[in-house]
């Protein structure tokens, strides 16, 4: 075969780009870092597909998940992607922490290892951590706690689902063949610009990026519309629990905050593919294009990423007090005051790249002001505990420490806020210290308290308690001792994204931190054993009545596992918490008066092609091979006018007499079922249904 054949084929790819083969060609203990990743993808990828096929489950998987368009599985799908991505974040954060340790002597990384490391675990966690988690929840909760049926486009979500995945599959493939961008998660120009780095690093993370944004752009206008057309009966705004308060803010910022991005990264790829100079500092680009695009996604994206998590603590804290949340309207004003305001402090990103000083002021104050509704939620967050009965169940232990340690991490944005303090230590760790600060307790907790709460409600059985604890303990410690140093280092003056450093002060401070990302390990470990030993113990933690936890809100008062249509009837609302009210009243367990057939939406393949042609795209634009890329994005683009054009062809009907008979069997279980006080909460007894003894309270 010529050469050129070869490269109409494979374009840039050569056996040279096959990571899983550089331990061989230049063994060293970089290179076998290197090297043992890319066969961790790939034995990982063989033992799934071996263990599918050997349990017979590729019928199932197909049918039953991956082409369904029921809200609840959809966000399933994106929870399994986050925790396998968290996975591959949280080890890189681990391995960077020990490079760190070691870094006085050189560590043993090299520098362009290192590199990507950060650039990696960045994106992984902003993009294919956090977002697909928070989007799964949503998708999980917000239907039920509104009294939906569905989501209102349900094959668009299904949609959003797949290109979520083929831009996390493309990370992935990353590490198994060539290199990623070393221009961390920013993807700052003139780093990723082709005179800086003509491989094919950054073109990974522009077609990741691009991908994952363009699924979260339409994620937002999905539950824009859902949250304003497909309320129950009754449920104005001002009935609208929490959560879903958030999740509505979320949304909107993601259909305006997306994006930009999406801009950024396509005028970036313009830079790299067509040799255009939006953002060269030289032949009339400039860099701080790019900046100001990109931060007008990336601060709004920091409470994209955090208000979920407040909404999930406001569920939590308010259920596990055993009373109504304090403050309810000033909680929903101070949501959407931080939404808004969200996208008027940008610059504070750039406070040291040349502005005039008037300028920097304004955005310092704009940014401080965001601390006045943050700091009205804590109070309201604690007025909600004051004088509850508080029970410390594992999601309320994510909160008590969030609560602890986000507002220290606020204090030091606010300090951060002032542009001459940002201008000593911007670009040190104590940046690092500051952020992780925010989005460790204020993103991940939440959304580990999110997961155990609402676990039971998806999969009718509990987590263990005891590992949640556990992994639960590991989080906090591993937070606290792999970060709190990095504030004092980075006082010191150690800079972010140092492969090494030559001052010994730096040391001891990095050995602390390094025994933290130890126990970070732990709390991984103690998640999968936690998830293992729940799953063999479930028989005997079903959750029969659906409400395990004595909670307020509509989701609670449907059965575990939510059936495919959520609700036997849709509920009328008359209150606030009207679960929580019904309950007080002894009429929780309500027989409707009549029933009618529900029409469900059929299954789609679009998620699946989009999926599999999206990474194939994204494969081909990144390795020039220009015929794979034409190929996949043709067979996404007919496969979505066919869709329209053919509309769905197996809408189901589920008939009224099947709803009556099942939903009457099941209210007849519930009746027989044990009710269980507060004290037996973790007990093996709770079934799900509370004791009129906490439901009174929950009257009040
Ligand atoms: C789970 C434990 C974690 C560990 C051990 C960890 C560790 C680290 C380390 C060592 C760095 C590089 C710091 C430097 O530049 O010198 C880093 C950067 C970063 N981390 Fe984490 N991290 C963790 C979790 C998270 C989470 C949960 C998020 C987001 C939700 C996150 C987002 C980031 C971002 C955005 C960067 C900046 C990347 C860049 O420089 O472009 N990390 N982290
Ligand atoms: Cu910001």
């Amino acid at each position: 075969m010529s050469h050129g054949f070869c490269s109409l084929i494979f374009g840039r790819l050569d056996v040279e780009s096959l990571d899983f083969l550089k331990a061989f060609f230049h063994p060293g203990l970089n290179d076998i870092i290197l090297s043992g990743a890319a066969w961790v993808v790939i034995v990982g990828a063989a033992v799934t597909a071996a263990l599918l096929t050997w349990f017979r489950l590729w019928g199932p998987m197909w049918s039953k998940w991956l082409i369904s368009v029921d809200h609840k599985r959809i966000g399933v799908m994106y929870i399994v992607l986050a925790l396998i991505m968290l996975v591959r974040g949280a080890l890189e954060g681990v391995v960077m922490r020990a490079q760190q340790a070691d870094g006085l002597h050189g560590g043993f990384l090299s520098a362009d290892h290192f590199a990507q490391l950060f650039s990696t675990h960045g994106t992984i966690m902003i993009f294919f951590m956090a977002m697909p988690f928070l989007t799964g929840l949503i998708n999980i909760v917000v239907p039920l706690q509104i009294g939906a049926r569905d989501v209102s486009f349900p094959m668009l979500n299904s949609l959003s689902l797949g290109l979520t995945v083929s831009g996390a599959m493309l990370v992935m493939i990353s590490l198994v063949i060539g290199d990623f961008s070393t221009g961390g998660w920013s993807a700052y120009p003139p780093y990723t610009e082709p005179n800086f780095q003509p491989g094919v690093g950054p073109d990974y993370w522009i077609w990741a990026v691009t991908l994952a944004g363009l699924g979260s752009t339409l994620t937002g206008i999905n539950f824009v519309v859902t949250i304003f057309k497909e309320r129950a009966p009754g449920m104005s705004f001002l009935r609208m629990p929490i959560f879903t308060w958030n999740a509505l803010c979320t949304s909107l910022l993601l259909v305006f905050a997306m994006p930009p991005l999406t801009v950024a990264a396509l005028m970036l790829a313009a830079d790299r593919y067509l040799g255009f100079h939006f953002f060269t500092n030289a032949l009339g680009g400039n860099m701080m294009n790019y900046a100001n695009l990109f931060w007008q996604f990336g601060h709004p994206e920091v409470y994209i990423l955090v208000l979920p998590s407040f909404g999930i603590y406001g569920e939590v804290i308010s259920t596990y007090s055993g009373k109504r949340l304090y403050g309810y309207v000033t909680l929903v004003i101070a949501t959407m005051a931080i939404g808004f305001l969200s996208f008027g402090v940008w610059l504070h990103h750039f406070f040291t790249m040349g502005q005039d000083a008037d300028v920097n002021a304004v955005f310092g104050i704009a940014t401080m002001l965001i601390g006045i509704p943050t700091g009205v939620k804590v109070y309201d967050w604690m007025a909600t505990m004051f004088r509850g009965r508080i029970r410390f169940s594992v999601p309320m232990v994510y909160a008590l420490a969030f609560m602890v340690l986000f507002v220290l991490g606020g204090l030091t944005g606010i300090l951060l806020a002032n542009p001459p303090v940002d201008f000593q230590v911007h670009n040190t760790l104590f940046l690092v210290a500051h952020f992780h600060n925010m989005l460790i307790p204020g993103t991940l907790f939440g959304l580990f308290a999110g997961y155990t709460y609402w676990f039971p409600k998806v999969f009718g059985f509990r987590l263990n308690d005891r590992w949640g604890y556990i992994a639960a303990f590991n989080w906090i410690v591993g937070f606290v001792l792999s970060f709190m140093p990095l504030y004092a280092v980075g006082l010191m003056g150690l800079t972010r994204r140092a492969v090494s450093y030559t001052n010994p002060a730096f040391e001891p401070w990095l050995h602390v931190a390094g025994v933290g990302a130890i126990f970070i390990t732990a709390a991984l470990v103690s998640m999968c054993v936690q998830l293992y030993v729940s799953i063999r113990d479930r028989e005997l933690t079903r959750d029969i009545g659906g409400d395990p936890w004595d909670a307020r809100t509509l989701e609670w008062a449907t059965p575990s596992p939510v059936p495919a249509y959520n609700f036997p009837v849709i509920p009328h609302i008359h209150a606030l918490e009207a679960f929580a009210v019904a309950k007080g009243a002894g009429l929780g367990y309500q027989e409707p008066v009549s029933y009618s057939d529900i029409h469900l939406p059929g299954d789609t393949y679009i998620g699946v092609i989009t999926a599999v042609f999206g990474t194939a795209l994204g494969v081909g634009l990144v390795w020039y091979m220009w015929w794979l890329a034409w190929l996949a994005f043709a067979v996404i683009a007919v496969s979505l006018i066919a869709r329209a054009v053919l509309g769905d062809r197996h809408p189901v009907t589920i008939p009224a007499a099947e709803i009556k008979r099942k939903y009457r069997a099941w209210l007849e279980v519930v009746r027989a079922t044990a009710p269980v006080t507060r004290a037996l909460e973790w007990d093996y007894r709770n079934h799900g249904v509370a004791a009129a003894e906490y439901t009174k309270e929950a009257a009040e």
